[in-house]
């Protein structure tokens, strides 16, 4: 089963093959997007038939498999990962010798697939890899959106959103499984009926959609494993109206069409914040119908029944977002395979498990009872009946209806998502110990103290194949000569390069190689945007998405004091320093991209000023993507990961950059936590209000105006906000920090400052007084990067939550 040593004849023969059989050319004459097209397609194919394999074993097996549901799959370009994860990087760079064309030409051609907003859909697809990786038969069920994640581009200060037609190049990674398209219903009334046999339910649906998979697969490393990632396409099932078409009406006639096919049109660009829009509802239901009817289907096709469903099948859904799956498993399992609610409900609740990504109430979703009664009557039936039942239990068990009735799943007018999720799952997980932890004790408490054996933590990952040994190739070398290869299977492994501590050699190496780095960032940063960086100065990065909880205003707020400081000539403390900012904002995130505007602003005005650019630059970089932070994430020096504290879930860009030798600066938030456990607090810059700070100031009630008033500098930020710069006020940031209409600086800016400014000139000193300590700590950072390895994370759900083996 496992992977041939392939050679590099070989894969010429099958490049020539392919372009000879799709362009009938002479594989020389082809240009560099055929041979793109055509070494695709080849690898495709290669994983297509080994996934058949793998899938076979597992089918003789009958071992249990897990199926990940999400919304969101930020998958990054494919071509590399799986030439390296295949290990025929190098057979193939051979092979396409012949025709005088480069791998590294070819990787550029691809478009990143970018069907995800941020961390919760690169979390999903780190998790294929590690899933691969180590031999877990899994499948991932997601949207074929025809668009996704807006491009970004920059029009005189403001982001303006483009479309992203990912499909032009990275069609190639998808295979249509035509044959395997189910139909989705919407709408419609229910009747029901007692009869000598029972309670019947007719169900009328009107509208009916076809979901058509294309199928993707992505390979393990060295191994046997390869992941399938099945993306539904929505089609209609009447695409032509047929009265119209006769009446001659042929363009009305097919345009109903539009109607369906809009549910995967294209991806919703918010990120941890829900819109409660009804296009949004019909593409979770149209993904969880999907998935569920194929996932039952294939089950009983097999076992011919499905009373063992939950030993075969571990369904997870990632956030909130396909929490449908649970009612449209009761309703698959009772009006289609006619099971009893009560047998269906053990067998759903036993297969379905659910991680919670956020305790921002703005990201917890809920959706009007409305509009799910009259778009899925059905389904709004049986969550109605979820409900009534456990609260009935719950309510029996305490003796107290009024207390399970906090539990409930129906508000006012309101279906909430989690509560469903929590009550239809066996287990529900935070991706921190502090996130799961807060979980317990505020969000979920209710849930926690009703049924505590449900609740668990799972600290996320990130696939150090992709992040390490594929982006920051120099890196990789560097610790297979010192360490040996075996950390690429083995992460916790990378903890050998501690001993190398002192090793002045191995610092200097360390050193060079984030120089190197630099300036392949410099170099991309000039190219696009021809704007020189110093590459002797820090490079102090923030990439992430654009959110208030995340404080980017916070580092620009930091930035202003600088130049607050330059232009009144008091300039002994300044240190060079490259900020780097990326992100995206949600295009309707006012304040978001009024941020976004004041670094694009200052990043311009500091261009302007030799005097300043001496001494700091501000680089806002566009399109943030998976492709980017590819090249980012190797040349980071200060990670800024500076969340107010208990609002950061996670966080997976901190281990990235960590993971690349660089320093954070953070709060006490997310999985920073964990980062400062395994680093200890000597190597991370610490700084800002503890999460239970956060809530009691929050409670006594939090004024900026007080902090405004004891510090200097923050007047002196205040006034050079109302003032602004050549062209731009940035009075309406001014006015959201001391607030006007509502609480000022809602994400307590103003109370971190301080400490922030502290941990600053820590990092500062050290990085430019003392370099070994700081190459120092940049060696425990990679060393104790290992734990953060999406391996060790899937290797977690797999024994304590899903319960399945690996082949
Ligand atoms: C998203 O990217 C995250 C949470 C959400 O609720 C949504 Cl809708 C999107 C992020 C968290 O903000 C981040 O802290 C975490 O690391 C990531 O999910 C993966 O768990």
């Amino acid at each position: 089963m496992r992977e041939k040593n392939i050679e590099a004849k070989h894969i010429n023969a099958l490049i020539d093959e392919e372009i000879s059989r799709y362009w009938n050319i002479e594989s020389r004459s082809a240009n560099s997007i055929q041979i793109y097209r055509a070494l695709s397609v080849v690898i495709r194919d290669m994983l297509l038939k080994k996934h058949n394999q793998f899938k076979n074993f597992v089918n003789k097996n009958e071992q249990k498999q897990v199926y990940y549901i999400c919304m969101e799959f930020l998958v990054g370009k494919s071509l590399r990962n799986n030439l390296y994860n295949l290990k025929i990087e190098n057979e193939t760079e051979i092979a396409l010798k012949k025709y005088n064309i480069k791998l590294e030409d070819l990787y550029v051609i691809e478009k990143d697939p970018g069907l995800g907003n941020g961390g919760l859909g690169r979390l999903a697809s780190c998790f294929m890899d590690s899933l691969a990786t180590q031999g877990y038969p899994a499948t991932g069920f997601s949207i074929k959106y025809e668009f996704g994640l807006f491009k970004q581009k920059i029009i005189d200060g403001w982001q303006t959103e483009l479309p992203d037609d990912w499909l032009t190049t990275s069609d190639v990674w998808l295979v249509a499984k035509t044959e395997e398209r189910v139909v989705v219903k919407f709408d419609g009334k229910i009747r029901e009926e007692w009869t000598t046999s029972g309670l019947v339910i007719h169900h009328d649906y009107p509208t009916e959609i076809e979901a058509v998979p294309y199928d993707m697969f992505i390979s393990g490393y060295d191994g046997d494993g390869v992941s399938l990632l099945r993306l539904w396409e929505s089609k209609s099932l009447n695409s032509i109206d047929m009265n119209l078409f006769s009446q001659g009406d042929y363009i009305r006639a097919l345009s109903e069409d539009s109607m369906a096919e809009a549910i995967s049109k294209v991806l919703y660009p918010a990120d941890n914040h829900y819109e409660g829009k009804i296009l949004r509802l019909k593409q979770q239901y149209f993904l969880v119908s999907a998935s569920a009817q194929t996932i039952v289907k294939k089950h009983y096709k097999k076992y011919k029944t499905l009373d063992n469903l939950s030993d075969k099948a571990a369904i997870h859904i990632n956030d909130t977002h396909p929490a449908l799956i649970i009612p449209e498993l009761m309703r698959i399992l009772m009006d289609d395979y006619g099971y009893s609610w009560e047998k269906a409900w053990y067998i759903v609740v036993n297969t379905v498990s659910y991680t919670n990504h956020t305790v921002l109430s703005e990201a917890l979703e809920t959706f009007d009872i409305d509009i799910v009664k009259t778009k899925l009557p059905r389904i709004f039936m049986i969550i109605s009946e979820i409900n009534r039942r456990f609260l009935q239990e719950a309510g029996s068990k305490y003796n107290d209806f009024n207390k399970a009735e906090q539990m409930s799943v129906f508000g006012y007018d309101k279906i909430n998502m989690a509560n469903l999720c929590i009550i239809g799952s066996h287990t529900v997980n935070g991706v921190a110990k502090l996130h799961s932890e807060i979980l317990r004790r505020t969000v979920f408490k209710k849930f926690y103290e009703y049924s505590p054996y449900k609740f668990m933590n799972v600290t996320n990952g990130i696939t150090h194949r992709r992040w390490l040994n594929q982006s920051n190739p120099r890196l990789k070398n560097l610790l297979d000569d010192l360490i040996g290869a075996d950390y690429t299977k083995h992460p916790s492994k990378l903890s050998e390069l501690k001993k190398y501590i002192d090793d002045d050699v191995v610092l200097h190496k360390l050193d060079e190689i984030k120089y190197e780095n630099k300036k392949l960032l410099a170099e991309f940063i000039y190219n696009t945007y021809q704007i020189s960086v110093n590459t002797d100065s820090i490079f102090d990065i923030q990439a992430k998405r654009l959110h208030e909880y995340k404080r980017q205003l916070l580092n620009a707020l930091r930035i202003i004091s600088l130049i607050i400081d330059i232009n009144e000539g008091n300039t002994t403390h300044i240190k060079p320093e490259t900020f780097i900012f990326a992100a995206k904002a949600a295009p309707g995130y006012y304040r978001a991209k009024e941020i976004i505007q004041m670094i694009v602003a200052l990043s311009d005005y500091i261009n302007k000023n030799p005097n300043i650019k001496k001494y700091i630059n501000v680089v806002f970089v566009e399109n943030y993507s998976v492709s980017l932070a590819e090249i980012i994430m190797p040349a980071g020096e200060l990670s800024e990961q500076i969340s107010l504290a208990g609002k950061e879930a996670s966080g997976t860009g901190n281990m990235k950059f960590m993971l690349n030798g660089a320093v954070t600066i953070g709060t006490y938030d997310g999985a920073n936590v964990e980062i400062i456990n395994q680093v200890g607090e000597e190597n991370f810059f610490l700084f800002g209000l503890r999460d239970y700070e956060v809530e009691s100031l929050w409670k006594t009630g939090y004024s900026s105006i007080h902090y405004y008033q004891k510090s200097l500098k923050l007047r002196k930020i205040i006034d050079f906000l109302n003032k602004g710069i050549p062209s731009k006020s940035f009075e309406s940031i001014s006015k959201y920090l001391l607030g006007d209409s509502q609480v000022g600086d809602p994400y307590m800016c103003f109370a971190d400052f301080d400490s922030y400014l502290d941990a600053h000139n820590k990092a500062s000193s050290v990085y430019f007084d003392d370099k070994r300590k700081w190459n120092q700590m940049s060696l425990v950072n990679i060393a104790s990067a290992g734990i953060f390895s999406s391996d060790r994370t899937i290797k977690e759900y797999a024994d304590s939550i899903w319960n399945i083996k690996s082949i």
